[in-house]
């Protein structure tokens, strides 16, 4: 079996480089003759609650992914930090789609599958990560109960809009900061790689994919797993790709493909 996963693209807005790099990635030839393709979370840079706008505003995605599930291709999505609650958005894309087969879509937290002999853990990455107490603080409340009914019923779509170009802002700062020496990598590389083996004692599995560390890597731990993670998209500009249990980085764009 042929898997092909990305995480982490942050698109912002339709148009962006990020969508070319998303787009590109679903009509990947490559891509398409998988058997699963699975979007792990951070595919956007805010996108919350099952607003029907996003339909219009990431019209291009919606139409590629249409066009995927045309095919019988079936896509596995985990939500990140950056889209969530979007479970219902999804049923209503669904009920606007009736040629489409829902069974051919799942969102869960996680998935695993087994193939070739091993045991394949897909994630976010933010579920597995050790040591960042306040992050955890933010998940408990936006997974709350009470702002999750708030998420999918009540919140405003321009609310939801004004608030994510003002966090972009902070985001893209941020990231500049932490994510541009290999100094500043180095821990937070460590941190995943020790994350995946705390992760793998309770939880025994052969290969752990994630994201959300923004920091790409690829490790053979001496337990006996590995764990891959294709870092921030719009950098590696690579999806993961495992094929009958091989797991290697794949570019997006081709030779053909106009290169940002
Ligand atoms: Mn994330």
């Amino acid at each position: 079996m042929k898997f092909s996963a990305i995480s982490d693209v942050h698109v912002k807005s339709s148009g962006d480089q990020a969508e070319v790099l998303l787009l590109t990635f679903l009509k990947n030839p490559d891509v398409q003759s998988s058997d699963v393709i699975f979007l792990l979370g951070d595919i956007f840079d805010l996108m919350i609650g099952p607003h029907s706008q996003y339909f219009a505003r990431f019209q291009n995605y919606f139409a590629e992914i249409r066009n995927l599930l045309l095919k019988g291709k079936k896509i596995c999505y985990v939500e990140g930090n950056h889209d969530f609650h979007i479970r219902n958005l999804y049923s209503r894309f669904f009920q606007v789609h009736k040629d489409l087969d829902p069974a051919l879509f799942s969102m869960a937290p996680s998935f695993e599958l087994f193939d070739a002999n091993k045991k394949i853990y897909f994630c976010h990455g933010d579920n597995i990560e050790l040591n960042n107490p306040t992050y955890k603080f933010y998940k408990a409340i936006v997974t709350s109960i009470p702002l999750t009914y708030y998420a999918n019923n009540l919140m405003p779509h321009f609310l939801i809009k004004s608030f994510g170009e003002y966090s972009a802002e902070k985001s893209r700062n941020r990231n500049k900061k932490r994510y541009t020496t290999e100094s500043d990598l180095t821990p937070v590389r460590d941190n995943f790689r020790m994350s995946a083996e705390v992760f793998f004692k309770n939880h025994p599995v052969q290969v752990i994919v994630c994201g959300h560390s923004h920091v790409k890597d690829y490790y053979v731990s001496s337990n006996g797993f590995e764990y891959v993670n294709n870092g921030y998209a719009q950098n590696s500009k690579t999806y993961i790709s495992i094929e009958n249990g091989n797991i290697s980085f794949k570019p997006v764009f081709s030779e053909s493909d106009s290169l940002p």
